[in-house]
């Protein structure tokens, strides 16, 4: 049988492994793949640097008042196969194949099955976003990171990671909602894009009132590019951009994720070389412990 998956020695802590995608479960699955990355690469030693940390953390979260240890149990499926051609679009695709081939028949949404991404740079999101926009008709798209990735290809790669978002909008039906937030850095165009389509929020507060204010059963996917955060804070990651959000901004959004039906989720852009101290490998693992909580969800969201 083909290899999709390669099983990881460390699953993230307190995950089960698992060789498939198991249903009303939130299931964690690395991508370690850098072949579009334009600046610093080697974000494909994320999935596995967040993993090594994992066990390090409580499994309580103060900020959402739960337990990983207590909740129903949750996956780790080790890391998609990804190409090794040196070939940047060739071997994206070979991921992305894999990820078609492992969720061939999956009705995400009949099945209760959540997916949380590790990253891998960003345009690996589109895998993932690709199903969860066939799935639900009426899905909202959260992104959040510095960049607006709405460049139409980049440096020769129409699937790089910085033309992700635009390739998500290719296939966007009229029933779907694109909403960023944490956007810094872009061409006059990509701005003038947003500005024109309203999808750009310019506060934390503009933001948490527009997702308050969502329905308690319509779908959330979020897409979270590490980049979104401040260097002073998370310096591990290939394009930092100065003037981003800190920990606690993100956790105001986690709680209301927490009360809302998040289906889905993905970290990406972690690149633990950059950061030798290793401080920015536990920030992106405290960031993942609190999205597989609020993929549990308290709400409509609940799995298992
Ligand atoms: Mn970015």
């Amino acid at each position: 049988m083909e290899t999709l998956l390669h099983q990881t020695t460390n699953p993230y802590y307190p995950a089960r492994p698992a060789a498939s995608p198991q249903s009303r479960s939130v299931n964690l699955i690395g991508v370690g793949f850098d072949g579009t990355a334009c600046f610093r690469k080697g974000a494909s030693a994320g999935p596995d640097a967040i993993r090594r940390v994992a066990e390090d953390l409580e499994t309580y979260s103060p900020y959402l008042d739960l337990d990983l240890a207590e909740l129903p149990p949750f996956y780790d499926l080790g890391n998609l196969a990804v190409g090794t051609s040196g070939d940047g679009q060739a071997d994206w695709l070979v991921a992305g194949q894999a990820f078609a081939r492992l969720t061939d028949g999956l009705d995400l949404q009949a099945e209760s099955l959540k997916f949380l991404a590790l990253g891998g740079e960003h345009s690996i999101s589109w895998f993932f976003i690709e199903k969860y926009l066939r799935t639900f008709p009426d899905l909202v798209l959260f992104h959040l990171d510095a960049h607006a990735d709405l460049r139409d290809g980049y440096q020769g790669y129409h699937y790089s990671h910085a033309a992700v978002i635009r390739r998500c909008l290719d296939h966007f039906g009229p029933g779907h909602q694109l909403a960023q937030f944490g956007i810094r850095s872009g061409t006059r165009e990509e701005f003038a894009w947003m500005k024109e389509h309203k999808t750009l929020y310019g506060s934390l507060e503009e933001f948490c009132g527009f997702v308050e204010a969502l329905p308690a059963d319509r779908p959330l996917y979020l897409t979270l590019d590490l980049d979104f955060f401040d260097p002073a804070f998370l310096p591990g990651t290939g394009t930092p951009e100065p003037g981003g959000e800190d920990f606690l901004s993100f956790i105001k959004i986690a709680k209301l994720l927490k009360t809302k039906k998040l289906v889905g989720a993905d970290v990406v852009e972690l690149a633990p070389a950059i950061d030798p101290t290793g401080n920015s490998d536990v920030f992106a693992a405290k960031v993942v412990r609190e999205l597989i909580l609020a993929l549990h969800g308290g709400g409509t969201g609940h799995v298992g």
